[in-house]
């Protein structure tokens, strides 16, 4: 920039620092909220969780701006549940569907951090379900945002209750139920000595109606 010949060389440093705060100020400004970010992370203790256990889900939201709502949307494996009072989360609802639903009266002040608490199916037979949870929030200039906590979605590793997994191949199914029912009618010997659970001391009808309520409850496999 060429500074008129009249003006003292201090006098263009100024104006064009000036104009370098208006260049900026224009950009951060129009419209403000562009440039604002709003990043969410989860995670869990590490190793393997017991089927029936409880879980305790960290959340950490950073955000720039202003937020006018904040809220989080969880999706929980089938048959797990939330443990109420067990973290430091804010106002929780569980959905029809099962899922959680958190959110705020007030948008807290960034970093947004807090734990809630969910209990592993006490029949989870499956060795890593998936958690997967949505931030939804409103900035002043409307509309609603989403983002996915990352990772998306969260691996959960679970060493599973295999009670009444007869034949031993890590699974409870029909399979399973069939064994019982062909020891019953004396055309099969149960291969695993786990297999009596109602501790009778032998495979009966409570072995195979606990397998057919577990398969029940896990939604049918
Ligand atoms: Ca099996």
């Amino acid at each position: 920039m060429k500074t008129p010949a009249s003006t003292p060389p201090n006098l263009g440093k100024i104006f064009f620092g000036m104009m370098f705060f208006l260049f900026v100020f224009a950009i951060s400004d129009n419209p403000a909220w562009a440039n604002d970010t709003l990043a969410a992370s989860h995670s869990l203790p590490s190793g393997t969780h017991a089927s029936g256990s409880e879980l305790t889900v960290t959340t950490r939201i950073e955000y720039t701006g202003t937020l006018i709502s904040l809220g989080m949307a969880v999706n929980l494996p089938y048959g797990w549940s939330y443990v109420p009072d067990g973290g430091d989360a804010p106002d929780v609802r569980i959905s029809d569907t099962g899922d959680l639903e958190i959110f705020w009266l007030a948008p807290p002040i960034s970093p947004v951090e807090f734990e809630y608490k969910m209990r592993i199916s006490g029949l989870e037979s499956n060795l890593s379900r998936q958690i997967s949870a949505r931030v939804l929030y409103i900035r002043s200039s409307g509309g609603e945002l989403v983002a996915a906590a990352q990772p998306d979605p969260l691996h959960v590793s679970i060493s599973p209750d295999l009670t009444g997994d007869m034949d031993g191949d890590g699974s409870v199914s029909l399979a399973d139920v069939i064994i019982v029912l062909k020891t019953l009618t004396g055309t099969e010997t149960v291969v695993k000595s786990e297999s009596d659970i109602s501790g009778d001391n032998q495979t009966g009808n409570e072995e195979a109606v606990y397998i057919l309520k577990r398969l029940a409850m896990e939604g049918g496999e």
